[in-house]
């Protein structure tokens, strides 16, 4: 069972959708800084301190930016997909696992940084198209702003060079997720300037580690007008309670990826039933904005069904501002989702970001969003 979303550890519990914004949101984000993620680095003005192409590809063009973003950190190699046609483009933003040029045709830059996948490497470009689509994604009008989650924050237990370790010096304590979803962040402080993106149709999105990181990005920064975490389970849309055995546990986590997170974390895992709060009110932070959690059902990992779970209970959160925000009662049959403002939705097969989940996510948006004007 998961705690009423609409209660504070204190029981003060919102009533209105004033009471949300004025103290539930404020309160929550702290909760979250301190027993999840750690507090980041105030915001700075990110320079555009170089500039690339645009390269044309299918649909639109392609440009470099290199944002400095903090001093003594490399700067962040942005690459921006912008529509042909399209005066002002939504757009989606997020970190990708593989380096901007496997994602692509245009000869964009191999980058330095360590992910997952270890470090970018010559080999491989337009290897991961499938996984952004973004030729695909400008010829219905999108555009695109992502960057290697690894370049200047590497997916590594003791980076020697990370910029949250840079953060220590002005009190952060946020760790490599924190560092994420700031760099996201900053990436929208940009896009708000770029005169061909409407700022107010700007899409947060990210995969797995990623879906977590484009999750706690949009719950702390209402610039983001909906939020897509694919497949992000624990530490993401899944709850730290009632985790099945075939999932990833807060536990289990905490002991792989503890550099993900605050180390105050690892209380959750001793005792998942005292820890003040769980990831329902992570998403209902993001209310009362279009959601999509969306799964894959051989990808247990992710607990798909315990996010169902969390989406169920995140809701009473939407239904403060609209009483049309809707989530199904039972979950969906795979490959379909449900809900309205709130989404939930899976398909076959396993843990990844496919053209299956661009082709339901599109029409989600345009629903909740609007369609796009030529
Ligand atoms: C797994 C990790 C998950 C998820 C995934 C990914 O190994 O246990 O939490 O983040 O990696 O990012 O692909």
């Amino acid at each position: 069972m998961l705690p009423d979303v609409l209660k504070l550890p204190d029981g003060s519990r919102a009533v209105t959708a004033a009471d949300w914004q004025q103290r539930h949101r404020p309160e929550l984000l702290a909760l979250f800084e301190q027993h999840v993620f750690g507090r980041a680095a105030p915001p700075c003005i990110p320079q555009v301190v170089a500039r690339r192409g645009p390269f044309s590809v299918h649909g639109g063009t392609i440009e470099e930016l290199e944002l400095a973003l903090w001093p003594g950190v490399p700067s962040l190699t942005v690459m921006l997909a912008r529509p042909q046609g399209v005066k002002k483009a939504p757009c989606f933003v997020g970190l990708n696992f593989t380096d901007n040029q496997r994602l692509i045709t245009a000869p964009v830059a191999i980058v330095n940084g360590v992910g997952a996948y270890g470090p970018a490497s010559a080999s491989g470009r337009r290897q991961y198209e499938q996984v952004w689509c973004i030729e695909s994604l400008l010829t219905r009008g999108w555009a695109v702003a992502t960057a290697f989650y690894g370049e200047i924050e590497p997916d590594l237990p003791n980076p020697d060079h990370a910029l949250s370790r840079t953060w220590k010096s002005c009190g952060a304590d946020g760790a490599a997720m924190s560092s994420w979803a700031w760099q996201v962040q900053r990436i929208v402080d940009v896009l708000v300037t770029d005169s061909a993106i409407d700022a107010g149709r700007i899409v947060a999105v990210g995969h797995s580690r990623l879906g977590k990181t484009s999750l706690w990005a949009a719950a702390q920064d209402e610039r983001f007008a909906a939020m897509i975490t694919n497949q992000s389970g624990c530490g993401g849309a899944a709850p730290v309670r009632g985790t099945p055995a075939d999932a990833e546990d807060v536990r289990r986590i905490t002991t792989t990826f503890g550099y993900w997170f605050s180390p105050a974390l690892v209380r959750a895992a001793e005792d998942p039933a005292a820890f003040p709060i769980d990831h329902h009110q992570l998403l209902a932070l993001c209310a009362p904005r279009p959601v999509i959690a969306s799964n894959a059902e051989d990808d247990r990992w992710a607990d798909p069904h315990g996010q169902f779970r969390a989406v169920q209970a995140a809701a009473p959160a939407w239904r403060l501002f609209d009483a049309e925000a809707q989530v199904p009662d039972i979950i969906p049959m795979v490959g379909t989702g449900g809900g309205s403002r709130l989404h939930w939705w899976w398909r076959l097969g396993p843990h990844a970001m496919t053209p299956a989940e661009w082709s339901a996510w599109l029409p989600i948006l345009s629903h909740e969003l609007g369609s796009i004007q030529a």
